[in-house]
Formats: structure tokens, sequence, C-alpha cells
């Protein structure tokens, strides 16, 4: 072993075995938790891969970033030793750890996270995910967002190899290729995913060799050894950082124990075990060390025994701490971002002013206002980007986009392959690492193929990390019917987005609704699904001239009434509001409530209105089962039942997909017929 051809100091040298120590023995004490039910919950063990995580850790800067996998207590370990300053801090990581895995309050994540879910963002550990290969595309965003600062900073990205088979792996890499984004792609090939041999489940053994595909390097390196690791490593972090974008490192390691605690190894031989632990990564280095003379046997063993200490003092640490306080469930689902009274009361008086035509306002269509929101955000704050597919040139396939691609360029307005899972992990990624990202999905009927990314990475990240990162990120897509395109192109699936905790659900009936929803939602600091309607794009209407944004949770009255409540929201208001007219004339007088926003919704205005009229009508273009006014039909049922004077009328889409036949879609979805039958049941 040559140090300095390695390019350690002796106190770096052994800071590798120390971590390796920490790590294994932090597993050991794991496993003995575990057995005794102390530590609860699923816990993957990472006890025999020590030398990956430590050794690709090893060449990181502090301003670099890793994402890591359901196995990730190594990763974090490593990122949160090597940035330790000091003893007191290196203490205060293991403690976090440890007190993570008992789910305890003074964990990382606050108890909320848990061994598949640890992260320290603060250090720039983008934080573990229980969905395998969830990380990649989230690693892929923080590349982009390393890439645009400009700062040569890295991301190492781990997963194993039952990873390397899904479709974020493969969408993932050829978006880095095609980007050259700073990302180390890190197989921690372990032969097995769950029990399954990687003969079995990988259709060509060397991992490595898939980059090849997408031209990227690919290496296969020995993962039991740490300098083999950190070599390696060392060399796609060079390229990454001089711009020659992405590398793909294959570490052929092993786990000590089985999948997880419960797993009886049967799929594995004893000789096989015994022959990898023959090569057990700790000794080996430990005996490398020795024999070049850099440590001694008795400071070899002076390593393990102060990592042992650590590990007891961090498991006492533990449980010593208190358990989160049951008070503080709903903390941190999202970030507390508040919009200022003035913004509000600003908001009241350009509603008024649009919908009476004063002066300072303009008339534009539902697209501009969407591009204008777009154009007036990226111009206010250059961390806001937009990608998607065909968001460039092509101006979107609504062409709401239109215009930003020359003003802008392509560093700013991407057009995006047809990956949406990536597409939206990237936008994750490229939240979680300070960009303000607009990611367009052509159409809500693709949003379930990004829906892990979305739901599982995005919308749950800060309180699954304990409140410590903040994902500003907009979903852009459109949905309904009208077009006679279709089950695949005609979808309402905004119940499905509002049922995720951590997600705000904004869709916008007016151009006035769109621009000003829109601004907002970039300028918020959580993640937002923001479905628009192909019908509405080429409805016009009047804007302020003013600069202006509408907060989330606030109705808006499009009409007063005194008889009946009609709840809608997005192209169906239109709809309400004339069937509102033609029930006008006979004496019938409706309130029609546009929600604007369904997630937060706003109880309030609906209270409001529904203590006056005693009666509802929810109107959606979804499907009626699991629809989300059968969601708002309950909402009112248990806060304002005592000033409901009839049951609660539900008019929505038939239970079918979307016909394309035009007299079949048009009797899937509520017409102005059915909405004043709807009105009629409620008042009778
Ligand atoms: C998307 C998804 N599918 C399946 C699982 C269940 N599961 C958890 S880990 C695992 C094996 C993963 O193998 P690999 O990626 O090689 O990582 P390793 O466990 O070997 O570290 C499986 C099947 C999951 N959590 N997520």
């Amino acid at each position: 072993m040559d140090l300095q051809a390695e390019g350690l100091s002796v106190a770096q040298a052994f800071d590798l075995l120390r971590q390796m120590w920490e790590i294994r023995l932090f597993e050991e004490r794991v496993y003995d938790l575990l057995g005794r039910n102390q530590i609860k919950g699923a816990s993957h063990l990472y006890a025999g891969q020590e030398a990956v995580a430590v050794g690709a850790i090893s060449v990181l800067r502090d301003d670099d970033l890793i994402t890591s996998a359901h196995r990730g207590h190594g990763h974090c370990h490593a990122r949160g030793a090597s940035m330790a300053k000091t003893e007191a801090e290196r203490t205060a990581h293991y403690n976090k750890m440890m007190a993570e895995l008992c789910g305890r309050a003074t964990g990382y994540c606050l108890g909320r996270g848990g061994s598949m879910h640890i992260a320290d963002v603060e250090k720039g550990n983008l934080g573990a995910t229980g969905i395998v290969g969830g990380n990649i595309p989230v690693a892929t965003g923080a590349g982009l967002a390393c890439k645009l600062a400009g700062k040569e900073s890295t991301v190492l990205c781990f997963f194993g190899e039952g990873a390397s088979n899904t479709g974020n792996f493969h969408e993932s890499l050829n978006m880095a290729a095609l980007w050259a984004l700073p990302v180390v792609y890190i197989v921690e090939n372990n032969l097995y995913g769950m029990s399954v041999p990687v003969g079995r489940s990988t259709a060509r053994l060397d991992i490595a060799d898939r980059g090849v595909a997408y031209g990227i390097p690919g290496e296969v390196v020995d993962g039991m050894d740490v300098l083999a690791v950190r070599r390696a490593v060392a060399e796609a972090v060079k390229r990454a950082r001089q711009g020659e974008g992405p590398s793909l490192v294959e570490c052929l390691t092993y786990r000590w124990y089985g999948h997880s605690r419960s797993d009886p190894r049967t799929y594995r031989t004893k000789d096989e075990e015994a022959a990898w632990k023959a090569r057990d990564p700790i000794p080996s280095y430990a005996a490398g060390l020795l024999e070049a003379g850099v440590a001694s046997r008795e400071e070899l063993d002076a390593v393990e025994a102060q990592a042992r200490r650590a590990i007891e003092e961090a498991t006492a640490f533990a449980f010593a701490s208190p358990n989160p306080p049951v008070e503080e469930l709903e903390l941190n689902v999202f970030a507390p971002f508040q919009w200022t009274r003035s913004e509000i009361d600003r908001e009241h008086e350009l509603r008024r002013l649009v919908r009476t035509g004063g002066k300072g306002t303009r008339k534009i269509r539902y697209w501009q206002a969407i591009q204008e929101a777009l154009r007036e955000e990226m111009i206010r704050d250059p961390r806001v980007f937009v990608m998607g597919e065909d968001v460039g040139l092509y101006g979107g396939a609504y062409g709401a986009t239109r215009g930003l691609f020359e003003e802008f360029g392509e560093e700013r307005v991407r057009d995006t392959p047809i990956s949406e899972a990536t597409i939206g992990g990237a936008a994750v990624g490229a939240a979680m690492a300070g960009l303000r990202p607009v990611a367009e999905i052509m159409y809500v009927d693709f949003t379930p193929l990004a829906m892990d990314q979305i739901a599982n990475q995005g919308a749950k990240n800060r309180y699954m990390f304990g409140g410590k990162t903040i994902v500003p990120m907009v979903i852009r897509t459109e949905g309904g019917a009208g077009r006679n395109i279709a089950a695949h192109h005609s979808q309402s699936l905004e119940a499905l987005w509002t049922h995720f905790p951590g997600i705000y659900v904004v869709m916008p009936s007016t151009p006035y609704d769109a621009k000003g929803l829109l601004k907002a939602a970039i300028r918020d600091d959580n993640p937002v699904m923001f479905i628009e309607h192909k019908m509405l794009y080429s409805t016009e209407g009047l804007v302020p001239e003013e600069d202006y944004i509408i907060p989330y949770g606030v109705a808006d009255v499009k009409r007063e009434g005194t008889d009946v409540t009609l709840i809608s929201y997005s192209r169906m208001v239109l709809r309400a509001l004339e069937a509102a007219e033609m029930l006008a004339k006979e004496g019938v007088s409706v309130e029609v409530i546009d929600l604007r926003t369904l997630k937060p919704l706003d109880m309030e205005t609906i209270a409001v209105s529904v203590k006056k009229t005693g009666r509802v009508v929810g109107l959606t273009e979804a499907c009626k089962t699991g629809s989300f006014v059968s969601e708002l039909a309950m909402r009112i049922q248990e806060e304002l039942f005592d000033w409901l004077d009839a049951p609660i009328v539900r008019v929505c889409a038939a239970d079918v997909p979307v016909p394309m036949s035009e007299p079949l879609e048009d009797a899937a979805i509520p017409n102005v017929q059915r909405i004043i039958a709807g009105v009629r049941q409620a008042l009778r």
C-alpha cells in the first residue's frame, strides 16, 4: 500500500478504517437490537459492503451530494463521519443515526424516516428511499442543479444491482448522458436482490457494461477493497468535475446478513458466505496498513475499540432519547410558507377588478396566462427553469411554453427525453439541491408513470427527512375530456393527487386564476401538482397589468346566490356558471364556488356559502367513484352537517374510461343539463 500514490495522509488512511469499523459495529448492534425488538421496522444491513460507501464518499468535497437506497446506513454514516470537523460532531452524527433507527425525536429525521429513509440533507445526503431505484432520478436532478450552479460539485448515487433493472436506471442514465450531468452512479452488486441471484434477474452480468449503451464509461471494481473503490470513484468524480458527464461504477460486494433481519438466507450456501467473509474489507485493509508500516497492531486495535465505544454511546444516547411527541404528528408535511396579508388582500381587490373589467387589466388567453407566469417568474428568479417533453422550440403540446426557449435558451427551457419518471424525479432532485423546477408532464394521464417520483420522493421527502429539506417544484400538466382523444389522454386524475400528503393540487379555471396561481406555485416552497384543462387553453379572460399572485386555499365565489351552493373547479366552473345563468331565469339563485386549489381546501368560503344556502351540489369532470367531490361532500358532512337542509348531490363523470366517439365522450362527462338536474335534486 502506497499512501502517497493513493493521495492519502496517514490520518485519512486511519479514518477510512475507523469509518468501516463504525459501520460494521453499528450494523452488528442494530442486528442485535432488531432481534430483541428494541429497534422496530425493517433494517437492511450494510455489513460487508463498508468499503464501497467509505471508499466512494472519501473523495467528496463538502459541496457534493449523495443519494442512497434502502441499504443506506453505510452511506449516511460515511458522509456524516467524513464531514464531521470535530470529535463532538462525529459523536452527534452517530447519535442521530442510532436515534433515527430507534424512531426517536433526536434522530436525523426526528423519527419520521427510520432505517429506510435515513438522511442528513444538511450535509448533502439527499436521503435513502424505500423504493428500489427511487433515488436514481433524484440524483440525476441533483446533478442537473450542480451543473447549472457551475460549481463543479458532483453527486454520488448509490443503489443495488437489483435497481439497475428498473426503468429509473435506464431513463436516468440516458438523461444524464445527454446532458453531461456530474453524477457517479454506483451499483453495489452484492449478488442478490432479496433472494434472487443476479444471474436470474439481470440479462448480462456486467452491469457496468450497460453504461456503454448510453456512452457512459462503466467500470467493475472490487467492492471489498476500499482503495480500489476510492480510485475508481475519484476518477469518475474527476470526469464529472471537468464537465465530462456521468460514470457508472459497479462494485462487486457481499452483504454479511440476509436481505433483512427475518431472511433465513436459504438461497445461498455457507461455503459461499465463508468465501466472501474471507475477503472481509476491514481486516484486509488493516493488514495493508500494518504491512506498509502505517499502523501498528496496537493502533489498529485502538481504532476498533474506539469505534465500539462510539457505537455503544450512540446506542445509549438513542435509548435515553424521547419518542417524538404525538402532538407533532403533522409537523413538516408542508413547508411553512406564508403569503403576506397585503398579498392576500390585494388579490381580493384584483379579483374584483378583473370581474368588472376596470383600468389596469387586459385580456389574454389561458395558455398565455401560463406562459406569462412562467416568463415573469424566470425573469424574477434565476433558479426557475422549465423542463418537459417538447417544451422547447415546439412550445409545449398545448403551446403554453411558446417563446420561452427563444428567450431563455436551452439550459433553462429543457426538452427532455420521454421519461416521465425521471422528469418527475429530476424535478425533485433539482428542487432539493436549490433550484425551482417547473416540470411539464404532457398529460395528467401520464403522471402515474412518475407517481413514485412525485408522490413517494417529492411529496414525502420533507416529512421523512425531518423537515430538513424543501422540495419547491411545480409539476405542470393538463387533463380533462373534450378533444375525442379517448381514455389515455382525457382523464381527470386530481383525486389521486390530493390523496398524497405533502403536495398541493391546483386547478385553475380562468386566465386570471391560472396566472396568479402558477406564479404562487413557483414561489411556494412546496411541491405542487398544477393541473390545467386542455379545453381552457384558448379561453379568454382579464388579468391585471401588475405583478400578482393568488394565495392557495382561497376559493373564489364566481357567482353569488342564495338557494344552493354549486362547488366545482377547472373547466366545470364554466358549465356551472352556464347552468346557474339558466336556473336564474327560473328564479333559482345558485352560488358558484370555484375551489381553485383542491389542496389546500378553502372550507371557510364553503362554510359561509353552505350556512347561507343549506344545499350543496359538488360538480366534477372526474369519474364518480373516488372523485374529489366525494371527499368534498364528506368534509361538508363532517363540518357543516347542522346547516344542511338536504343531502349533498354529486354531479360527476360516468365510471367509464373516457370514450373517443364524440357523443359518447359528451355523455361521459357532466353537461349543463345534468348540472341543472343536480341542482334541482338538491332543491327537492
Ligand atoms: C420498487 C420496489 N420493488 C420491490 C421492493 C422490495 N425490495 C426491497 S429491497 C429489494 C431487493 C433490492 O435489491 P438490490 O437493488 O440489488 O439492493 P440490495 O437489497 O441487494 O442492497 C426488494 C425486491 C421495493 N422496496 N421497491
